[in-house]
């Protein structure tokens, strides 16, 4: 018998703008505590780079414009089923003002005052390519949520 377990998806945008980065602390559900680009769950339906412009939206309140794919990220827990595949998007403007939200509280950081000992594992690992402007892939091994035990990681020319 074989059991078919799916890849949840996942969109992740970070605003990058004159040397400095919008990023969130997540006050409630899944990374809670933790500082994070905006995102969630891409929807039945709606392409990824959709959901990325429709989640910047409902979680910091700005309208993007124009985005760029960089980054595709696997993150395997060994406490969940499925894979989680994350797409990061680059900012690279938008309309509005970043607001708090019920989700995010958003703040922005300066490329080296990055708070990572607030963030998730992996992202130390791949902002710098990020903020370099690479397109990158890579594959984290977790353990109890939020331990890092392995990971692969690339850059790549095309996603
Ligand atoms: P919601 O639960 O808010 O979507 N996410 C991660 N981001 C980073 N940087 N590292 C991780 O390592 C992550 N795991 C999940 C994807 C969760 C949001 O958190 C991101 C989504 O943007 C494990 O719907």
């Amino acid at each position: 018998e074989h059991t078919l377990v799916a890849k949840k998806l996942l969109t992740l945008a970070i605003v990058n703008r004159e040397g400095r980065v919008l990023l969130g602390l997540k006050k409630r559900g899944f990374g809670e505590g933790y500082y994070n680009g905006f995102g969630g769950k891409v929807e039945v339906g709606e392409t990824v780079e959709a959901a990325a412009r429709r989640e910047l939206q409902e979680e910091a309140v700005i309208i993007a414009g124009n985005i760029k794919k960089q980054g595709l990220l696997t993150f395997h827990f060994d406490d969940k089923p499925q894979p989680w595949e994350v797409h990061v998007f680059n900012v690279l403007d938008y309309n509005g003002e970043p607001c708090e939200t019920d989700e995010m509280s958003p703040q922005w950081f300066s490329h080296d005052q990055i708070p990572f000992d607030k963030m998730w594992k992996d992202d130390e690992i791949w902002y710098p390519h990020f903020l370099a402007g690479h397109l990158f892939q890579g594959e984290f091994f977790f353990r109890n949520t939020h331990h890092l035990d392995s990971y692969n990681f690339d850059v790549v020319s095309k996603l």
